[in-house]
Formats: C-alpha cells, structure tokens, sequence
C-alpha cells in the first residue's frame, strides 16, 4: 500500500483509538508490560517532543523552524527503505543485516525506544509495504510476504510470491509498492552503466498480481518468454523509489548513467510512468534542469528516435543519486510543505570535486499536483573537500518517511543511523 494511503487510513485509526488512549496507558502503567500505543504525542499543547541537541543537530541544517535528532544512532546493518507499520511505528529495511527491524517510541520521547527485529532470514531486503494483512518484502531475487499471525510483533508465517526477478547486475537493490489498482509493482535496475539489455526484467517496473502472478491487462502477459510477463514499464535505467500522486499518476525517480561528464544527464525526479512504453534509457534522456516539457534527446553513442520516450517531469543535478521519496508532510509540519515531495540523495561518489552532490534531503515544490522547484531541506552530511563517498562523510542519506503524527524520518545507509525532523515553530 501506498505511504499516503496509510496516512489517511491511519488519521482515521488515530481518532477512532483516541478516546481509548487514557485506558491503554493505564493498563501499561498497572501491568508494566509493552504496549505499542498509537503514534499520538503525549507532550504538551500541541507540538511532538524534541529531545536534546546532540550530534545530528549539531552536524545537519534544516530550514528555521525545524529540528533534527537521532531517533537512533544504530539501527543496524545498511538501513534503506522505511515503512510506516499498520501499528503507525516505523519499519525499516536492513539491507546487509537480512532483516526487519521495528522502531517504535511508545513513551512519545521522540527517541526509539529500541531497535526490534521483526523478521530475519531474507537477501538484500530493500524495503518492505504492507498489503491485505501481509508485509511484502522486496528481496534481492525475490518477492516474499510475511504475516504475524499470532500478533505478537514478530513476523514467523512465511510465502515466497514470485521469483521472477533477476538478481544480480550492477543494481541489486529491488523496490516494490502497491499501486491504486490492487497490483503489485516492482522496480528493478539495470545490469549496466549503460548497456542493451537482454533480460526484459531489467531497468524496468514489473507488474504482478499481489499473489505473483500475472494480471490479465499486463502488455506482455502471453509473451513465450516468460520473463517478459511481469514487464509493465521499461527505460529506467534504476527507479529506486516510486510512488503515486493524487492524480493516479506513478511517479518514478531514476539514477542516471555515468559516463556524460558531471553535468550530464540530470537526474529524473519525477518521471510519469506509463505502462507499456519506454522511458528512454539507455539511449535517450531528459536535458531540461528542473522543470521539463521537453521531448528526451539521444545519449552521446546513440542516434535513437528519442520521441517515443516518455521523459521526466522534473530533473536535478546530474549525480545527485536520487533514493527513496515521500509525498506528503502532515502538520504540524506548515501548510506549504504538506503536498511538496521529500527525496533522499546519496549524493555524488564520481564527480569532481567541484562538482559534487550534496547527500541531502531534497525538497521538490508540489502546487496544483505538479513539481515547480526543488530547494534543500536537510543537508551537511558530506565532509569539506570530499564527495559523499568520501570517509568523514557524517553518513548518507537513503530514504525518507513522513507518518501521520507530523514526524519525518529518515534512513542513512552509511552510518546505520534513523533520524527525525520535527516542526518546532516558526
Ligand atoms: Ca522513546
Ligand atoms: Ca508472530
Ligand atoms: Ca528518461
């Protein structure tokens, strides 16, 4: 399920469970037992609690008004994407560590109570979505889904629901995400820098039924190559995150080829998928900085007709490393951000150093439905006289969730830390 569908369905849950919250903590208060309450602050009128300054405040800038902490300094082995669970705390994918992890605050501190590990076992973890009880996770080779039946927060019941997913290849991170129509999509990067493929399932978004199998309006659901099924969008040479807007479109982002210089391609932020047609990659891309309306042009080695190519609606730097995106910041977050999307940037490892990318949080201005600007929300992870890859980078940044409450989080990859930017006032 889509991240915003979850805040809408949880606003809901919220007031539902609100006049039960003064019962559930006294019995947590008399038996002295966990109890994983809702996401509701409990800090005075109305603001979420800031705990103290350390060193994530000390290093990081967000813009006047905010405040970043740690949530955790170590959630584990390679932290990627995040997840806001049905129980409103925040799950994350350990892409090294082979697991899930729970974070959750029930004492409303703004600190993690303590890093749960819910589900262990699984290859590459990248990240994970709940779906009609169960949580999928995209695994390196694989789809597989899991559930807590017994509801005890750990997750032991256990189904693999595809494997027609190729592993492997110069991107090996996976991506899934429900869409509004009840399908299944995963992304799937590229084997190459720059390359014809022979797998159709590369720098593609596949398409399955959420038991893995193949709907039946998929373009190539009868191809003899059975590879070819799941195939719904391809061109993108590695769509680490996706999403859907309000209007239905999927919004995909897209790491660009190496090779053009530091200046070339930009990144695609924000790029309309369609399904069954070609997104350019590897022989077209999107020229325009920012925001485009721009048919793609060839790629330097590629004479291509480049119209077909479904270009991108917005772009940013070229090596900016575009992650993980959450649409939406609810309040107390201001009114202005509510609709705008937040992107994680890895940041540049092979520009020069004149030109390298920041490893930030990006802000992508959203009026009327549609990208207008981008500006910098967190930044200051990258060390001077280094690029981000460099090794007294404060870390890198790999996703970034917003959950009903008003509270971001975001994943850093690199020093296994969570953090969290709350609205303090103006
Ligand atoms: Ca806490
Ligand atoms: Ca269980
Ligand atoms: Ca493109």
């Amino acid at each position: 399920m889509k991240k915003r569908a979850f805040f809408s369905r949880f606003i809901s849950l919220a007031a539902a469970v609100f006049t039960l919250l003064v019962s559930l903590s006294q019995v947590q208060a008399a038996g002295g037992t966990t109890v994983y309450l809702p996401l509701i602050s409990k800090s005075p009128t109305p603001g979420l609690a800031l705990p103290p300054a350390d060193a994530a405040s000390a290093r990081l800038t967000v813009p006047s008004g905010f405040a970043i902490r740690y949530f955790t300094t170590n959630a584990g082995a390679r932290p990627r994407l995040m997840a806001i669970g049905p129980d409103g705390w925040l799950y994350v994918a350990l892409f090294d560590g082979g697991s899930i992890v729970r974070l959750p605050d029930a004492n409303h501190d703004g600190l993690a109570d303590g890093v749960q590990t819910v589900l262990t076992g699984l290859t590459y973890p990248h990240n994970l979505e709940w779906y009609a009880g169960w949580m999928y996770v995209a695994e390196g080779d694989k789809i597989t889904r899991h559930k807590d039946t017994n509801a005890d927060g750990i997750y032991e019941t256990h189904e693999t629901v595809t494997t027609n997913i190729p592993g492997g290849g110069a991107h090996i991170t996976r991506t899934l995400h429900f869409g509004p129509d009840g399908k299944l999509y995963v992304a799937v990067g590229s084997t190459c820098n720059a390359c014809d493929e022979t797998d159709p399932r590369r720098a593609a978004i596949l398409r399955f039924n959420p038991d893995g199998s193949i709907p039946s309006d998929n373009p190539f659901k009868n191809d003899a190559d059975t590879r070819k099924r799941p195939l719904w969008a391809w061109g993108l040479r590695n769509s680490v995150d996706f999403l859907w807007a309000p209007n239905g479109e999927l919004w995909a982002d897209h790491n660009g080829s190496d090779g053009m210089g530091d200046n070339l391609p930009p990144e695609e932020i924000i790029i309309p998928v369609q399904g069954n047609h070609w997104h350019g990659w590897p022989a077209c891309y999107t020229a325009t900085l920012g925001v485009n309306t721009s048919p793609e042009v060839p790629a330097p080695g590629y004479n291509l007709d480049c119209a077909p190519a479904i270009p991108a609606r917005f772009t940013d730097l070229a090596h900016s490393a575009p992650l993980g995106m959450q649409l939406g910041a609810p309040a107390p977050f201001p009114a202005a951000y509510k609709d705008d999307l937040f992107v994680a940037f890895h940041g540049s490892w092979n520009t020069t150093l004149a030109n390298a990318r920041d490893c930030k949080v990006q802000r992508v201005l959203i009026d009327n439905g549609q990208p207008v600007g981008s500006q910098t929300f967190v930044n200051g992870w990258r060390a001077a006289g280094e690029t981000c890859a460099g090794p007294n980078a404060f870390g890198r940044p790999a996703d970034v969730v917003t959950n009903a409450a008003g509270e971001m989080f975001i994943s850093d990859d690199v020093s296994g830390a969570i953090y969290r930017v709350i609205y303090v006032g103006p």
